[in-house]
């Protein structure tokens, strides 16, 4: 059976043809609050510091698409919003609020990535590679464009490339609600056009440098004279330009260190053979314990990840008391969690991850005590 086996953890080297997605919530902190007041939309809304009439010191944290109309944006003085449209409705952060939401928001996320890593309070980095394919790489993002659509009713833009700066690039490329895919093959096309600010660490002052020396574009970037962007800029000169010609190998990988050991598989064909499933899931669970054991570690917490035919994707987890790195209990808790998605609908993919590691070569758990966890 040519079932495609794929190794996730954010250690290994990434595979030659890598797709990545990048996520970033539209007008969050406004989008949030007109979430919660449904009498808002279609208003110019402005999340900041007080405007007191025009008074107000502080700034803009960010505002609707309406109040962006008015030339509004995000770290503007509120003074000055409140001069450009004083009956925009002006409302405080309420920053609890809008962590809850997005924790949300990045669990639907993180449930479609090989690797994973949030990189603000509304935007990620999805590693997807393994889908193998940008065209299966776009279902994936209208499916996660629907489901965050459905559960929180707010909507993100979605850029897809073979590196993270093409992807960032791409997903605010056609904002608000939007979904650009930039394939390998067109990455000049794309960035070759846009200033040369466009490109994620370049700010105002390099930006402005780079234009002193009649570089304005990202594709003049690409073509400029590496040794004149090395005696103005160091080694940073070197980076800029190879991110201007597309090359980008910076991992999806989540910060402080090896966080999970995760393997998934997806079927040749989509199935509802439940031995053959949890067959898979067997030999899955001898996948990610041979890491495990490999890497010396011993584990506490368990995912399995289940994606019917048509990409509605699941997880469950469970939680144990005790470390462990026994083959037999992984097992045990993949067969015992999986058991609820085995019903008549057709599986596309299976997946179990690992995390909460302990490296301490502490005593080992007993199978029962490790059963006292909770699901
Ligand atoms: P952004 O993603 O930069 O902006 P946004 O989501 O509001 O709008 P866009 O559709 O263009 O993505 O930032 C995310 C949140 O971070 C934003 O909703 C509010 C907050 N923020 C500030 O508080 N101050 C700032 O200067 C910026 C840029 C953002
Ligand atoms: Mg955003």
């Amino acid at each position: 059976m040519p079932d495609r086996m794929e190794e996730l953890n954010e250690h290994d080297t990434p595979p030659p043809g890598r797709i990545i997605l990048h996520v970033d919530m539209d007008s969050f902190f406004a989008s949030v609050e007109m979430r919660e007041h449904p009498e808002l939309k279609g208003k110019p809304v402005v999340v900041g510091a007080d405007p007191q009439q025009g008074q107000g010191r502080g700034v803009v944290s960010t505002c609707s698409y309406e109040a962006r109309k008015y030339g509004i944006h995000s770290a503007m003085p509120i003074s000055k919003a409140y001069q450009l449209c004083p009956h925009a409705v002006f409302l405080p952060v309420n920053f609890p609020l809008y962590r809850t939401v997005s924790a949300r928001v990045m669990g639907i996320l993180r449930k479609y990535a090989e690797s994973f890593q949030q990189v603000s309070i509304d935007e990620a980095y999805l590693d997807v590679s393994g889908l193998g394919s940008y065209e299966a790489a776009e279902e994936c993002a209208r499916v996660i464009k629907e489901e965050i659509r459905a559960a929180e009713g707010i909507t993100c833009s979605i850029g897809i490339g073979p590196g993270k700066t093409v992807a960032k690039i791409a997903s605010d490329y056609q904002k608000p609600d939007g979904l650009t895919v930039v394939r390998p093959d067109e990455v000049t096309d794309f960035l070759s056009p846009m200033p040369v600010g466009k490109i994620p660490g370049i700010g105002n002052k390099t930006a402005s440098v780079l234009n002193g020396m009649g570089i304005i574009t990202i594709g003049q970037l690409a073509a400029s004279d590496v040794q004149e962007l090395i005696a103005r800029f160091g080694r940073w000169g070197i980076a800029m330009q190879e991110l201007a010609r597309g090359i980008d190998r910076r991992e999806v990988r989540e910060r402080g260190g090896r966080k999970s050991i995760g393997r998934e598989m997806t079927f040749a064909e989509d199935t509802n053979d439940n031995d053959m499933i949890l067959s898979r899931l067997d030999a899955l669970a001898g996948d990610v314990h041979a890491t495990l054991k490999k890497q010396g570690l011993r584990f506490r917490n368990l995912t399995i990840k289940v994606r019917y035919a048509g990409f509605a994707t699941y997880t469950k987890s469970y939680t144990a008391d005790h470390f462990t790195d026994d083959l037999t209990s992984i097992q045990r808790i993949a067969r015992m969690l999986v058991r609820e998605f085995l019903d008549d609908q057709k599986i596309r993919l299976i997946g179990i991850r690992l995390a909460r590691f302990d490296q301490n070569a502490a005593r080992q758990a007993t199978i029962d005590e490790f059963f006292k966890g909770d699901v």
